[in-house]
């Protein structure tokens, strides 16, 4: 198994979790690096069109591609532990809950989005934080009002981890790297710190991957 990677990337920060908590090791990690723009060369951009991480491929192939289908295709081959709970409306709320991170709020704040905002639009730094943590901060706030629900338990959905909880983790991450204040959001930050206790969650931390400030 060989999984493109970088230390930065939320989508993969996901991946990451999901092979932790299913007890997968990839054989091989290639690095992309998204802040010397190598997503973008022809080597990268034939494994994925997209110019974008993760990429997963498993034996033979073919090429996986988008952290949701990937850790889903993981969940399907290793179905223990299970990351979506058994009931069809328990889970829809999970893959709600999972897309507001990774559809609705992260595809704004990607290295193309803000190198568009910048080189395309012109617009200055400040401008260009003030854009993801607007972004950022209204998932944060759809989160938040979701959660307040019986449905929620120790984590997002029942007292088990699911896909949501993965994608609740990289939008924690996300906080960090926009310096958001994740206290006005209770039910987010109590499951983000019960999450930051979990081994497999992390070792999966964007900080502790190779490559990273301060990493070894
Ligand atoms: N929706 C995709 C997002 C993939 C994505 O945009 N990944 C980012 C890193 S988190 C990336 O590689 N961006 C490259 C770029 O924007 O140029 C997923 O969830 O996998």
């Amino acid at each position: 198994m060989k999984l493109f990677s970088f230390w930065r990337s939320l989508a993969t920060h996901r991946v990451r979790i999901a092979l932790n908590l299913k007890g997968i090791m990839p054989d091989e990690v290639a690095q992309v690096d998204l802040i010397k723009g190598e997503q973008r060369a022809a080597a990268f951009r034939a494994v994925n069109p997209m110019m974008a991480i993760p990429a997963l491929i498993d034996g033979d192939g073919p090429l996986l591609f988008e952290s949701l289908a990937i850790i889903e295709y993981l969940d399907e081959t290793h179905p223990k532990p299970p990351l979506l709970p058994a009931d069809p409306r328990g889970r829809a709320r999970v893959r709600g809950l999972a897309q507001i991170v990774a559809c609705d709020s992260h595809p704004l704040i990607v290295p193309r989005v803000r190198e568009y905002l910048e080189h395309e639009l012109k617009l200055d730094e400040a401008t260009r934080l003030r854009w993801c943590r607007h972004w950022h901060i209204a998932a944060l706030t759809a989160l938040e009002t979701h959660l307040n629900d019986s449905a929620t338990g120790r984590y997002c959905h029942g007292d088990a981890i699911t896909l949501a909880d993965i994608c609740l983790a990289s939008q924690a991450a996300g906080s960090q790297y926009f310096s958001v204040d994740i206290a006005p959001f209770p039910n987010f930050k109590r499951i983000a710190d019960e999450l930051s206790a979990i081994d497999a969650f992390a070792r999966a931390h964007p900080l502790k991957q190779p490559g990273a400030p301060g990493s070894h």
